[in-house]
């Protein structure tokens, strides 16, 4: 698809030109504009009020030295970001990814992304991302604590429960959230609900960990439905086998679906009969090991070296659940010609602009990730709401608001799409829909 609509080919320059270096923010941008044209020709109210141009350029980015000592008493340095994307709606909320690759460019696209998702989950979260290129993968506890100590030592000048509530993200798990929450505590003396995906013993949700894949399943699910369709029996494909990826296979499991794959960026399994998740669980979750040791304990099932190759496996329903880009165009025709038929992703921009095309263009189900994995933060929202009222609620509870946020967002998607002549893409659903509310806040807000 391509803008036809000058006013934004010429915002999207700017977007270029500002912003050189970041191809992951500009990818971003663009597929957000390109399903904003008919909003744009609808309302004039909004871009008279400039709502566009503010709409693209974070409020405010941070960037700073994080230095800690690892075990060999050697000095290391790491760069730290936050990205405190928009605020018109509630505090600024994202996770944070702990990763190699990280660069400001990642956590732009991924603040941006943030902005749209938080909007549709109808509760009231602006937009943030924050990260480091720290790698967690082989580091003593010890050495991730020292990390996460001083990475919050700065980052607690700019966040607050009212301010940008951070969370996980790729690389930041429990032990992780836990390490940063208690410097935070420390170093203010206040115990609030500054992040989110908390221990259970300090203010965690029940349900916060399973609540992305959870949500991934729960917004498959009502796609499929109101497609005449459902995941019973069917074989799905996951990838990665971090957090998302292990509760999707778990809900996609107990809906009837055969899970036959998941990954990691070494490479990936296929068990013809089945994942087995309490394996999967214990080589992940319990030991921080590598996929490939599933075959210790299933000598049944195979592993191949590479994570790409892991479309190429006939499926029903693919779920990405690992990173941004994991599956291109080549990838993307190939899962088409093996008879997929849905792709709904669990991870933030999994598939490039050319694989989304061939899905459109050979009209799968499409679940876009600011709508499919809207249920972690949704999740964290419910989080902060406990935590303001000083309850925790229970798994049940929780659960079951996480279920009627997830419908509410197919909902929404569905409606926006239909009502601006494009029934069935969710993707332009999505971000019509996120894009509206904020937009109207920002406009009410005035030139902010
Ligand atoms: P985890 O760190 O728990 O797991 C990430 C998984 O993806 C691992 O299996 C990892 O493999 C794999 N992976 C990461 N980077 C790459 C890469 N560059 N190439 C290949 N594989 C890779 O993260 P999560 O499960 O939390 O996050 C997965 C995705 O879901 C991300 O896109 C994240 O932004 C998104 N997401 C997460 C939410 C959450 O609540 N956690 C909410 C919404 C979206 P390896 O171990 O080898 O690195
Ligand atoms: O991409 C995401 O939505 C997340 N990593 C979860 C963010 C959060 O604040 O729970």
């Amino acid at each position: 698809m391509a803008l036809k609509n000058q006013y934004l080919i010429d915002l999207m320059e700017t977007v270029k030109k500002r912003n050189q270096g970041e191809p992951e923010f500009i990818q971003a941008v663009t597929e957000v504009l390109e399903t904003l044209e008919p909003v744009v020709d609808k309302r004039p109210d909004l871009v008279e009020a400039g709502v566009l141009e503010r709409i693209v350029e974070p409020e405010r980015q941070i960037m700073f030295r994080v230095p800690w000592v690892d075990d060999n008493g050697k000095v290391q340095v790491n760069r730290g970001f936050r990205v405190q994307f928009n605020s018109a709606i509630g505090p600024y909320k994202g996770g944070i990814r702990l990763h190699p690759s990280v660069y400001l460019g990642i956590i732009k696209f991924l603040g941006f992304e943030q902005v749209f998702k938080n909007s549709l989950t109808t509760l009231p979260m602006g937009g943030g991302k924050g990260g480091s290129d720290f790698d967690p993968k082989g580091k003593s506890d010890g050495e991730v604590m020292r990390f996460c100590q001083s990475f919050m030592t700065e980052l607690s000048k700019h966040i607050g429960a009212d301010c940008d509530v951070p969370a996980g993200d790729i690389g930041t798990g429990a032990r992780e959230v836990g390490y940063m929450f208690g410097q935070y505590k420390r170093l203010r003396n206040e115990f609030t609900g500054v992040l989110t995906g908390k221990g259970l013993t300090y203010g965690g949700s029940l349900a916060r960990t399973e609540a992305t894949g959870y949500g991934l399943c729960y917004f498959t699910k009502e796609m499929l439905e109101a497609n005449g369709k459902s995941f019973d029996g069917k074989n799905v494909v996951i990838s990665g086998s971090g957090n998302v990826a292990i509760y999707a296979t778990e809900k996609a499991q107990s809906y009837g679906a055969k899970v036959v794959a998941l990954s990691d960026s070494n490479g990936y399994i296929y068990d013809a009969e089945g994942i087995k998740l309490d394996v999967v669980k214990e080589i992940k979750e319990v030991r921080r090991g590598r996929i490939k040791e599933y075959l210790d304990a299933v000598p049944t099932a195979e592993y191949h070296e590479g994570c790409k190759n892991i479309w190429t496996i006939p499926c029903d329903i693919a779920l990405p659940c690992a990173t941004q880009n994991e599956i291109d165009g080549e990838s993307a025709a190939i899962l088409v010609k093996n008879g997929c038929w849905c792709v709904s992703e669990g991870a933030n921009m999994p598939s490039t602009p050319e694989a989304i095309e061939t899905y459109l263009s050979n009209e799968l189900l499409y679940g876009p990730a600011k709508a499919a994995n809207a249920g972690g933060v949704a999740t964290s929202g419910l989080e902060m709401s406990q935590n303001s009222e000083r309850l925790s609620w229970t798994f049940e509870e929780v659960d079951a608001k996480l279920h009627g946020i997830m419908k509410s967002i197919f909902k929404a998607c569905d409606e926006a799409a239909k009502e601006y002549g494009m029934e069935g893409n969710y993707m332009a659903g999505a971000n019509i829909a996120g894009f509206l509310k904020v937009a109207e806040a920002m406009k009410a807000q005035g030139c902010v």
